[in-house]
């Protein structure tokens, strides 16, 4: 079985924002790790293109659906190569290819009765794409998202039966305590269960951007529906003349906010089981980004925009800070202060010039080649299962905590030079054979660490492995002390340069 990882597909009403650049490098980080455990790796991301939220932001702007889909699609294409991101495929839920599965999924559901006519009456926030009960209202009728006042709504639409699925789910939680991760998310969808589950509307009458109902062209596909959707059609044909399915269904981890926790963790698995198909192992809901407290996000305005914050400092530092500075899986607030602070002491100083200055004394003390020797064995019996605990953390998912294991190692590197003042060693012939022992350690000690951060840092680690002349970037030869003395260091130059801020606000 191969490894599969997916992000929400984002909605093309607006722009993307520092908010979905989180979730696809916290992806990105697993399939890039995944690859160098020698796993196949299928690393999904895209747009969810139908539905109100974006008919409803296209009429507002005067433009089709279409044409508002097809600018802003491009965009979230962009910034997830602009972050690096090494998605497989970016799949778009206007490809014909995807309205195809849909379509077939959903006329199998309705032929085996999982599906019946209805009427719903009651709250639907556009914006959300979700209805609300009245007790979810905020004071005027208003959404507790969005805060725009919404309309009582009565339509005759398709629901599916999710009570009937009430007692699968209960089982499904009690029999697999790890699907949802963390164990306050998996909580919080369990006592949405046992609330009682009330079957939800799978069309929409009122709208036509989506995808027809197949017995009733008059209606489409409830956008969450089709969404949802899309991890499983898209390896249908991401790859021409290919059916991944085998190889990738079912989905290894699902990343999501707790925006939509409940769509992930309620409606999704019971729509798998009612259409016979396997169920993901795992979604994983990660916090919310906050600024000044409150959950950034684009109708509440207070977005930074993840151009302006990679063209000064570049696209491993925007990474590495959303990793580090928020516990993933919490909320936590970033800042202009923040990003600055973790720019400066830990990626210039604490691993930028660990670099510089280890690779500057082998140049001098050594000619330039990395000393034949062993490192310190108190060293290797330390950072030893290093590796291993990295991989361990990234089973579950816990992105920020195998960072801050390697940054751990950052530190001890940095404080095993002020230990053993190589610029003292050098001067006394006699500690020639413990300067080689400390200039092996350090250099392979960056090495190891740098294949750790590959992931987080690509760019970065990739530059410093170059110049210290090493190839191999896989987990299993990640052994501090397992590489060869030897190589010929190349250049460097400065990781992370010093940057002047133009102005603050330029700054996350
Ligand atoms: O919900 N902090 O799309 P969306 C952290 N189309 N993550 C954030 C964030 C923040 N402040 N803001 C956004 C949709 N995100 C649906 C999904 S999936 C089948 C359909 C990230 O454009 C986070 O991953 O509103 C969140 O779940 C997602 O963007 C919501 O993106």
């Amino acid at each position: 079985m191969g490894y599969y990882v997916t992000t929400p597909i984002y909605y093309v009403n607006g722009e993307p924002h520092l908010g979905h650049v989180y979730t696809t490098v916290a992806a990105d980080v697993l399939a890039r790790h995944m690859r160098q455990r020698g796993e196949d790796v299928f690393f999904l991301t895209g747009t969810d293109e139908h539905g109100e939220p974006v008919a409803q932001a296209a009429e507002r702007e005067g433009v089709a659906p279409r044409e508002l889909a097809d600018r802003n699609a491009e965009r979230f294409k962009q910034v997830a190569e602009r972050v690096n991101a090494t998605n497989d495929f970016f799949i778009r839920t206007s490809d014909p290819e995807h309205a195809a599965v849909v379509t077939e999924v959903v006329a199998r559901l309705k032929r085996d009765g999982h599906v019946y006519a209805g009427t719903y009456e009651g709250w639907y926030c556009p914006r959300c794409a979700d209805f609300k009960t009245d007790a979810e209202l905020i004071e005027g009728d208003r959404c507790p998202v969005h805060l725009i006042e919404l309309e009582r709504e009565k339509e005759d639409n398709w629901f599916f039966r999710l009570s009937a699925f009430q007692e699968p789910l209960e089982r499904l939680y009690a029999d697999r305590p790890d699907w949802v991760l963390p164990g306050n998310r998996y909580n919080e969808a369990l006592s949405f269960i046992q609330g009682g589950l009330r079957d939800f509307s799978l069309s929409r009458a009122r709208i036509s951007w989506g995808v027809p109902v197949p017995w009733d062209p008059e209606q489409v596909v409830y956008v969450w529906v089709d969404a949802l959707l899309n991890y499983y059609s898209a390896l249908s044909y991401a790859r021409e003349g290919e059916d991944l399915r085998d190889e990738f269904w079912p989905a290894t981890v699902h990343l999501i906010a707790k925006d939509i926790l409940k769509f992930h963790a309620v409606f999704w698995p019971a729509i798998l089981m009612a259409a016979e198909l396997e169920l993901p192992e795992r979604v994983f809901i990660h916090g919310y980004l906050l600024m000044d407290d409150h959950k950034m996000s684009k109708s509440l305005g207070n977005v930074l925009d993840p151009f302006k914050v990679m063209d000064l400092y570049g696209t491993d530092a925007l990474r590495y800070y959303l990793l580090r500075e928020v516990a993933f899986g919490q909320d936590g607030s970033i800042s202009p202060e923040g990003f600055e602070n973790r720019y400066n002491t830990e990626l210039a100083n604490e691993y930028g010039n660990l670099a510089s200055r280890s690779l500057a004394m082998i140049e001098r003390y050594r000619d330039g080649v990395v000393p034949e020797a062993r490192a310190p064995a108190a060293l290797v019996a330390e950072l030893e299962g290093m590796a291993a605990a990295v991989c361990s953390r990234l089973d579950r998912v816990e992105v920020s905590g195998a960072l801050d294991d390697v940054w751990q190692t950052v530190r001890r590197l940095n404080r095993f030079v002020a230990e053993e003042t190589p610029w003292k060693l050098a001067k006394d012939p006699e500690q020639a054979d413990r300067l080689d022992s400390v200039l092996y350690a350090l250099a392979e000690g960056l090495r190891v660490v740098s294949v750790l951060l590959h992931p987080y840092l690509p760019a970065s680690a990739e530059r410093l492995l170059a110049a210290l002349g090493r190839e191999d970037r896989s987990i299993e030869g990640a052994r501090f002390g397992s590489g060869a003395g030897g190589a010929r260091i190349g250049e460097l130059g400065q990781l992370f340069p010093k940057v002047e801020a133009p102005e603050p606000s330029a700054a996350p």
